[in-house]
Order: structure tokens, then sequence, then C-alpha cells
């Protein structure tokens, strides 16, 4: 009864469903964009889960100030115990961390503990050290059972607190967990290292939902910084930490769909890009010729942004204090001009460090009038003066605003990358190769934009060792190969069985396949050895090329994609199909 309905059976119905939720999943994105810059109509969530408050130590740890026991106060132990957990790190061995840090400790000390304490260099934080060595150590040593109530308990908290509703979708949650207070760290010789990270609490977040919505409730006692309704911006709570002053947000896992969108938009850019590089090369050649000077240095940066994939200036991390450089602050000492050099004309030499201290070497012949150019720009000048004198970020930034809507030196790269993928794939994919050489085509497709982007790194620690253990199970593989091989000759001229003769011979294919397997992974691993692939596979490459090559090709998506990576790129593993041209 229930199943037929005019005709149509009840499985012929959910068929016409799905295909119209399918349907409506490929195009929702161009249909719900909103033209006034509204993120979402509703907003729902419970707040963020904040940090555990303090625990302090048990009676028998002790803390030694010059050789006698001294009992601290609940805020000047909790911040020793940040100290003391990052004992054995080298760190708290420099000038500069000790220095902070004791600053820092002694605001949160009554005044006896301050006259008490005067010198850093005297106190002894070791067995509080030992503590929580010990609790770490325990903590691996804990049973199956008490293992799994913390996860269920993670679980549960995630269940709670890792969704929103947005509109009419639940969404996962980024990071919703706010960092529990420390000490700061900072990359390289941070100034602020050994900084207090204080602990956030109620009075500091910023809710953003709803008006409409059930309002996250702050902890019993306590009340939020404030409750907005903001629907022009994404992010669900926000603070501003202290130790550099920036704000801090909880924001969409990027599997969501609006980060899903944001991604989409970025790649949809750069194929605009694509449809219009041979006219802003045309403009650009014809500004070298330009009697202005910063035309004609604007047009040759631009020139190394689109040939170098060179960042447009310099991008500092928060407090990176290295003396690096992009396009438009390179110096006059980063680059050597060579007329000639052995058999090629106009090289231009690169040397200098770029983002996050990568140095960035290159040398590479450029066209004759982008050379005599960079003749001109370095006459009567020192080593230490701009190469780029009447250029900066922001001048080149909104030159390219003119040449394209949303246009940035980025585009260029993700432009870049993201056609030399595909050119890559086209040209190393055969068709007759297996999966495993298939992969192993990938991955050299995926290097060679590694390489273009400078994504380059340090071999590994365990590199040699790894190698080691994957060259031991070749060998062994190898021996086993021949093994079977032996058995099956046997077997032919003994004139056994022809049944027992057919599955020698496949496990000797098994054995085969498995060796060329284990060889694929040694070349792969050993190419990979200086090159991280990470970053353009995550930032700079639409994932919807991989997408139709690995539906393409059948190759299993766990291969080119692991789970977060999956995740963040949901969007593209459900819209491009296996033709899909960048
Ligand atoms: C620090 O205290 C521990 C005992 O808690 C002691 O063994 C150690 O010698 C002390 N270190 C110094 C430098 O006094
Ligand atoms: C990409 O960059 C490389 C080198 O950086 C350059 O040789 C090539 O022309 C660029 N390709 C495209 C299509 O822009
Ligand atoms: C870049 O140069 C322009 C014009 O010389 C100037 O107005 C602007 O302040 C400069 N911007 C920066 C960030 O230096
Ligand atoms: C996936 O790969 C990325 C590197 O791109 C890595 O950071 C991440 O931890 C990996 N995730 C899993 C679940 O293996
Ligand atoms: C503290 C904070 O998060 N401020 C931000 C709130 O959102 C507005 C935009 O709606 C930003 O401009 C603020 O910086």
């Amino acid at each position: 009864m229930v199943r037929c309905l005019g005709g149509l059976s009840f499985y012929s119905l959910l068929v016409i469903f799905l295909i119209h939720i399918l349907s409506s999943i490929h195009f929702r994105w161009e249909e719900e964009r909103s033209t006034d810059g509204s993120k979402w109509k509703f907003l729902e969530h419970k707040g963020p889960v904040l940090a555990p408050p303090y625990e302090p130590l048990p009676g028998h740890v002790r803390f030694f100030y010059d050789g006698k026991l001294l009992r601290l106060s609940a805020p000047a132990e909790e911040v020793a115990t940040f100290f003391a957990k990052m004992l054995d790190h080298e760190y708290t061995t420099k000038e500069m961390f000790r220095k902070n840090f004791y600053k820092d400790w002694r605001k949160e000390m009554t005044s006896e503990e301050k006259s008490k304490i005067t010198d850093i260099n005297k106190c002894n934080f070791t067995e509080m050290s030992e503590y929580f060595k010990a609790q770490s150590e325990a903590r691996k040593q804990m049973s199956k059972d008490e293992k799994l109530k913390i996860k269920e308990e993670n679980e549960r908290i995630l269940q709670e607190y890792g969704f929103c509703v947005m509109d009419n979708h639940k969404e996962r949650i980024g990071n919703f967990r706010i960092e529990p207070p420390g000490l700061f760290r900072g990359r390289g010789d941070h100034p602020k290292m050994g900084m207090l990270k204080r602990r956030i609490r109620p009075e500091d977040i910023i809710i953003n939902c709803s008006k409409d919505s059930k309002h996250p409730k702050p902890p019993q006692g306590t009340r939020w910084k404030e409750v907005r309704h903001d629907n022009k911006v994404t992010w669900l709570v926000s603070w501003t930490e202290n130790i550099q002053g920036s704000i801090k947000y909880i924001m969409l896992n990027p599997s969501s769909r609006i980060k899903g969108e944001k991604d989409w938009q970025k790649y949809e850019t750069a194929r605009r890009l694509k449809k219009c590089v041979e006219r802003l090369r045309a403009q650009y050649r014809e500004d070298w010729k330009s009697k202005e000077m910063r035309v004609r240095q604007r047009a040759v940066a631009l020139y190394f942004i689109d040939k170098l994939a060179l960042r447009a200036g310099n991008e500092k991390e928060e407090g990176e204090t290295a003396d690096t450089v992009g396009c438009c602050s390179l110096r006059v000492e980063h680059i050597k001009l060579y007329p000639k050099m052995d058999d090629q004309e106009y090289v231009v030499e690169f040397d200098f460090l770029g983002k996050d201290s990568i140095r960035y070497y290159n040398k590479m012949p450029v066209e004759k009038r982008v050379f005599k150019n960079l003749q001109l720009f370095l006459e009567n000048k020192q080593p230490e003066d701009d190469l780029f004198d009447r250029l900066n970020t922001s001048i080149l930034n909104k030159h390219l605003q003119e040449l394209m809507d949303g246009l940035t030196a980025k585009v260029f790269r993700t432009y870049n990358a993201s056609i030399t993928l595909q050119q890559q794939l086209k040209e190393l994919t055969s068709p007759d190769e297996s999966i495993p050489a298939k992969i192993l085509s990938y991955n050299r497709a995926n290097r060679a934009v590694a390489i273009l982007c400078n994504h380059q790194r340090a071999a590994p620690k365990t590199f040699e060792k790894s190698m080691q253990n994957l060259q031991t199970k070749i060998d062994e593989k190898q021996k086993q190969l021949s093994a079977t091989r032996k058995q099956l000759k046997g077997a032919k001229t003994e004139h056994k069985a022809s049944h027992d003769d057919r599955s020698k011979k496949k496990a000797v294919q098994r054995t085969e396949e498995q060796l060329m397997k284990l060889q694929m992974q040694a070349t792969d691993r050993e190419e990979n050895k200086q090159i991280a692939l990470g970053t353009s596979k995550l930032n700079y490459l639409d994932p919807r090329i991989s997408v139709a090559w690995v539906k393409k090709w059948d190759v299993p998506m766990e291969k080119i994609y692991n789970k977060t990576q999956r995740e963040k790129f949901a969007w593209a593993i459900d819209m491009a199909e296996e033709d899909y041209e960048f």
C-alpha cells in the first residue's frame, strides 16, 4: 500500500528525490550567494570549550628557592608550572626567554613572594618538572578501559560543541577549544618568547550568533564580553590574545560549506586569470618600453611574479624578524646580472630569503628588454638599495586589481601551479601503467609544482632509517620471488599437475606485483626527499584537477588525499567529473 503511489514505486520516487538533491548540491553556491554581503541568516552554536581550571600541585611536589623550600600561592604556582613543563627544551636556557618569563611571573606573585624571589637562577623547578614527566608517562601506561573513557568523553564534547547550525546546514566547527594558558614560544628568536600567554576567560570572549538562535551560555557566575549578531562575518567566537594583541577566531571547519565556497572561489579566480593572462602579458611587455620609470618597474615586477611565481611583498609571519623579502622588496644585493653565462644570454641570478626564511635561489635567462631594464634599475645604487625604488606592495596590488577583479600575486601562483599540474598529469600518466605506477606519476607531477613554488624542506631526520627499512623489505621480497620462481620451474620439469602449475604461476605474479609496488614506493620517497608536497596540494592546486584524474584512471582517492584533505576538498570530490579542465 505505502509502497505504491500513483503507479510509481517507492524506489523510483526515492531515486528521483536523490537526483533532485544531487543536482541541487552542484549549483547551491551559485544559488545561495547573497548580494548584500551577508554570509548567513541563521547561526546557532554552543560557544567555545574553555581551558580547564588550574589544578594546584599535590603537596609532595616542592619548589625550592635558593635551596630552601617555598610554598607558592596558586597564581604564582600556575605560571611556574608552565616553565617547569618546558624545562627540557633548549629555549628555557635562552636569556630572552628567561627574562620575559620572569617579568611576567612576578606580576602573578604575592608581595611576599616578590620580596623573596629576586633571582630566577636561584629557582629550582626540578620536582615540578619530574612530576609532569611522571604524569605524562602514566597517561601512556593507562589501561584500555581508561583510554576508552577519555575517548568517549572527547566524543561527547565534540558532539555537543563541535557543530553549529548555519542556515539549514549542520556544520562542523574548526577548533572549538580555547588554547590553555602557557608561555609564548614564537618562531626563531622571537623577542616576546617566554611571555605569559594569559588564560582566556568568558569576559574576554565575543560571541557571534543570530538573534533568533539559542545563545550559548557562559559558565555559571560569569558573562561573555559581548554577544553580537554580525552576519557579514563567518566567525562564531572571537577574543584578543595578549602577546601580539591579535584577534583570534573560532570558525567553521575547512570541510564546511562556507569554507568550501571560499576555496572554490579562489580557484575560479585563477581560472579567470587563465582566460586573460595573454592580454596581461602583452600589456606588461608593452610597459617595458614606457617612458615612465614607475611603469617599467611595475612591468618587470609583474614579469617576475608571472614567470617565477614570486610573492608580491614581505608577507611576514607575525613577529617574524628575519630579513625576508618578496618581489617588490627585492634589493640590489639579491640579484646578479650576467649578459652571458655558459651558452645562455641575459641570465639573472636570484638569491634571497623568501617567506618563512626559505632561501630562494634561481638562475634564469630573461628577455633582453627585461635585462636592459634591470641594468637601468641598478644604476647608481648601493647593494642595500631597493631594486624597484618606484614600487611597493600596495601600488602593485592596486595595479593588479585594475587588471583583473580579484587579482593578486597569489592568483598567479595558483594559476601556474594548477595549470602545471594539469599539463604534467597529461604528460606523465600512461594509460596502460599499473595503479602504483600511476600514483608515482601523480606524485611526480605534484613535485614539479612544488619545485616551481619553491616548497623545499630539509630531508627529514628519519629519512635514512625509513629508506633502509624499505630496502630490507625489497630485498626480502626479491628473495621470495626467486624462491617462488624456482618452485615454478621445478614444477614444470617434474610434469606436475597443471592445476598446481597455475597456482604457482599466480604466486610468482603476485610477488612480482608486490615487489614492483615496493620499488615504486622507494623511488617516490627518494625523489621526495627534499620536497614538501603538502603546501601546494593544500593551497595552490585546484583539487578538481586531481579529483578528475582519480576518477578518470580509477585510482583510489585515499592514495592522493588523506582524510583531512578529503574533508577539505569534499566540495571538489562532489563536483568534478573526469573530464574537468582547469
Ligand atoms: C633541585 O632540587 C632537587 C630536589 O628536588 C635536587 O635534587 C637538586 O639537586 C636541586 N638542584 C639544584 C641545582 O639545587
Ligand atoms: C609557470 O612558471 C614557470 C616557471 O616559474 C614558467 O616557466 C611558466 O611559463 C609558467 N607557466 C605558465 C603557464 O604561466
Ligand atoms: C607605497 O607608495 C605610495 C606612493 O609612493 C605611498 O603613498 C604609499 O604610502 C606606499 N605604501 C607603503 C605601504 O609603503
Ligand atoms: C594529511 O596530510 C597533511 C599534509 O598535507 C597532514 O598535515 C595531515 O596531518 C594528514 N592528515 C592525516 C589524517 O593523515
Ligand atoms: C574583537 C573582534 O572580533 N572584532 C571584529 C568583529 O568583527 C568585525 C567585523 O564585523 C571586525 O571588524 C572586528 O575586528
